[in-house]
């Protein structure tokens, strides 16, 4: 009679902390037992030789979110999330999208029955691009309530930015009702000051987006959350950081004792502006903002990840095909750079490249690789003690990897519904081999086996972590309107 459901057997398991022999027994989809020598499993796989790893927690994927045509999202929660697994991540947190003609709670509905179809399990920030008293005092607190626990606002991109104004009424509101507020931050009239006149000048290549967006717009934006999160004393995380100045920004934020956390992404780390000067329109694949930087930058991203300055790396996973009427090139060959989607497939991606750049090249060890990829986005985002660890009670969502293992990326390994990764060509050291989400492998020696509607939505309760300081710059805490 089998002990377990399924054991993983003689593999190095690494937490956040730990690197260590055992076994793992499962059952009911949790972990159950974590030692070596384990009674029998109905199944078992081998994992000699191999990590064991948490399976990855991506909080920031753009899953077929509705964009306004002719350009289309590439993926379905079901392609999405089969590319996920494909690359060793097994939770994401994606995003529900309000507008002025969509209520909160319309936006949330529709997007939990697109997510029926994932593999994966999964969690949603609610984006707020018209934040109303009616969505931030009436629809905002029963969606909380159910468990959505973090807001997403924009600071640029026309159709989507929120005013300042209206940026203080949202992390007002996330205060008062305990949701991370997460923000893309860069300097709207600056980038567009920067469009009209490039345009004007007939600079309309794709690497003139990133001469549209220098890094000044992007320091001067996180500088500027900061201080609102400062004023207001509001949790925020910062999406995206892309380079030196804005991670010195945030930095110098944390040294004042403020709860402002931040991510970078792999495009930030790989990849520079200089892809988006490839022939022709193929610097369109590279195309995300804010826009790819430079080695130097990408050094002191790594350097910022060492140190904890930044605390967790997401794909921003935001597909478009480059051919075809919804795709990059929908305008054609000659299109300026404004009428190209931004954004960059990078699902499957993530983790194979953080490891290889970064473990295999020992930029960082294992156990912050785990930290950045699992467990720190998990315990930001109200996701432990279930998800980013190994360990007795938690979910059994497991990476099994081939630390020596090289594959050469390409589009087929991404597993994902796009006509190109940016990333194809590119040798990694370290694949994951299998995928289990709950205990149940969704991905297996690079095969898709995972079926359709394996994904669980997570909600999330209150938590500590993101709990206010109780700091204000004055006696008067404007937000409660209340003295201190
Ligand atoms: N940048 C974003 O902010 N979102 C999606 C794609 C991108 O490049
Ligand atoms: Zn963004
Ligand atoms: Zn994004």
């Amino acid at each position: 009679m089998p002990e377990f459901d399924l054991v993983i057997r003689n593999g190095t398991v690494a937490t956040a902390s730990d690197v260590f022999q055992a076994d793992i027994g499962v059952r009911g989809g949790q972990v159950a037992a974590l030692a070596r020598g384990l009674g029998p499993g109905a199944r078992e796989i081998e994992a000699g030789g191999r990590l064991v790893l948490p399976g990855g927690v991506d909080t920031h994927t753009h899953i077929e979110e509705p964009r306004s045509p002719p350009t289309a999202s590439a993926d379905s929660f079901a392609s999405a999330s089969a590319s996920a697994a494909a690359g060793g991540t097994t939770t994401v947190i994606c995003f529900a999208r309000q507008s002025a003609a969509k209520s909160a709670t319309d936006a949330v509905a529709e997007h939990m029955a697109r997510a029926q179809r994932s593999r994966i399990d999964y969690a949603f920030h609610i984006i707020l691009t018209d934040p109303t008293p009616e969505v931030l005092e009436r629809q905002l607190p029963a969606l909380v309530e159910a468990g959505h626990r973090s807001l997403k606002i924009f600071l640029t991109y026309e159709g989507a930015r929120i005013t300042d104004a209206q940026a203080l009424r949202v992390l007002a509101a996330g205060r008062r009702l305990g949701a991370l507020v997460c923000v893309h931050a860069e300097h709207h009239e600056m980038i567009a000051f920067y469009t009209e006149a490039l345009l004007a000048a007939g600079l309309t290549l794709p690497k003139h987006h990133a001469w549209a967006k220098p890094m000044v717009v992007e320091r001067e934006c996180v500088h500027r959350v900061c201080a609102m999160a400062e004023a207001l004393d509001t949790p925020v995380q910062i999406f995206h950081v892309s380079g030196a100045e804005s991670a010195a920004e945030i930095e110098r934020a944390q040294a004042r004792g403020l709860k402002v956390w931040a991510e970078t992404c792999p495009q930030y780390l790989v990849l520079t502006a200089d892809d988006l000067d490839r022939p022709g329109l193929e610097g369109a694949k590279f195309l995300c903002s804010p826009a790819p930087r430079t080695v130097a930058d990408q050094e002191a991203l790594w350097e910022a990840l060492r140190r904890g300055v930044l605390s967790n790396v997401t794909s921003d996973h935001a597909p478009t095909r480059y051919a075809g009427p919804d795709g990059k090139t929908a305008f054609g060959e000659d299109a300026p750079f404004t009428r190209i989607p931004n954004g960059l497939p990078g699902l499957a991606a993530r983790m194979p490249l953080l490891f290889s750049e970064g473990v295999s090249k020992g930029r960082i060890d294992l156990q912050t690789f785990v930290a950045i990829t699992a467990t720190n986005p998990a315990r930001l985002f109200g996701l432990d003690p279930r998800k980013g660890s190994i360990a007795v009670g938690a979910d059994a969502d497991i990476a099994i990897w081939d630390p020596t293992r090289k594959v050469t990326l390409t589009n087929a390994l991404m597993l994902h519904d796009n006509d190109h990764t940016p990333y194809e060509g590119m040798e990694v050291t370290g694949w994951p081999e299998v995928t289990l989400v709950r205990g149940v492998p969704v991905v297996e020696g690079g095969a898709l086996v995972g079926a359709e509607g394996h994904g669980q939505f997570l909600p999330r309760g209150p938590y500590a972590m993101i709990a206010p300081r109780g700091v204000f710059p004055t006696p008067f805490n404007p937000v409660d309107r209340t003295l201190l």
